[in-house]
């Protein structure tokens, strides 16, 4: 049953010159079918760069928006419109106006985590590999409106020591992992490194080894020596990060941190939307071209010194 969804899913993707990208929280099964697995930075490069005419974008709907705002001239699939983002949902184009306009000299800096609406309102873009690098290529005297994760905002603030105007919003799947659980993992396994995700909580963070986006967590575990490591994200990256390093073991720090709107796609609706050509993502040309302003400085921010700063360790 599998193995004939794969291979109608092979057949189809060449017949209609598609490539197909996964996130690192997909499931196991959409990982393994994607040309291509990362984090949304990675993924939007890769939407960018693609020759591709189609490209079936598994992961939730602000990072096919991002790959529709980079691409313009190619169709982005979406296999569920239902596979949202409570994180960006928390803040809307309307209160972000009247936030400006209580800031009216502030810069504002939006989470990927965000509509393309909120994108076209903001300044620059950044992801939780380059929120910091990001945050510092604004002139100091700069006020920041940080939209919209509170607790990524936090992590910031405490890095750089800069002013920043956080916003309400978290993503509710990292709030499931909590300081104790991790102690209590810690005590099990005494030389686990403990990396975590900006989107957790201070008390998380204030105990992690390092706190690292998905792609830092990829790249960290690859160069360290250590061989049990405690995860604290969304528990999808654990497949990607065994199939990489099976010799290493790896504990989430919450069974419970699992992302309802990610695990939304699976190989039955890879199928059906490559059959049908569904959903494809839309964006009005205004709407779009104001996003792409800010996201393409995030991208030459990120260019510009190189390296993400979460894989200088
Ligand atoms: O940037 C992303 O893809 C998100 C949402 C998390 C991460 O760290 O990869």
């Amino acid at each position: 049953m599998k193995q004939d969804l794969i291979e109608r899913i092979e057949k189809l993707k060449k017949k209609r010159d598609v490539i197909i990208l996964a996130h690192n929280y997909q499931l196991p099964e959409v990982q393994d079918i994607a040309d291509f697995v990362g984090d949304s930075l990675d993924l939007s490069r890769k939407a960018a760069n693609t020759t591709a005419s189609v490209i079936v974008f598994c992961g939730v709907q602000f990072m096919a928006e991002t790959a529709k705002i980079l691409s313009p001239e190619k169709t982005v699939l979406l296999p569920d419109l239902r596979a949202g983002c409570p994180l960006a949902d928390m803040v809307t184009p309307e209160k972000l106006r009247q936030r400006k306009e209580e800031n009216p000299d502030a810069t504002v800096i939006c989470y990927i985590n965000s509509s393309a609406e909120v994108k076209a309102e903001s300044d620059i873009c950044c992801t939780s590999a380059n929120a910091q690098k990001v945050v510092e290529s604004v002139p100091n005297n700069r006020e920041i409106i940080f939209i919209p994760d509170k607790w990524l905002g936090n992590y910031v603030l405490n890095r750089t020591n800069r002013k920043l105007i956080l916003w309400n919003g978290h993503c509710p799947t990292h709030l499931m992992i909590s300081r104790e659980n991790i102690l209590l993992l810690k005590e099990r396994h005494p030389d686990a490194h403990v990396l975590v995700h900006p989107e957790c909580t201070r008390s998380v963070v204030d105990i992690a080894t390092h706190t690292l986006s998905t792609n830092g967590m990829v790249d960290y575990v690859k160069r360290s020596k250590a061989r049990d490591f405690i995860i604290g994200t969304e528990v999808g990256i654990l497949h990607r990060l065994k199939k990489e390093n099976p010799e290493k073991r790896f504990y989430p720090a919450s069974v419970l941190a699992e992302c309802p709107n990610m695990k939304l796609i699976n190989l039955e609706k890879i199928l059906w939307s490559l059959e049908n050509m569904k959903y494809e993502i839309e964006i009005s040309e205004e709407i779009r071209i104001r996003a792409k302003e800010a996201v393409s400085k995030m991208l030459e921010i990120n260019n510009e010194r190189g390296k993400d700063y979460f894989n200088q360790y």
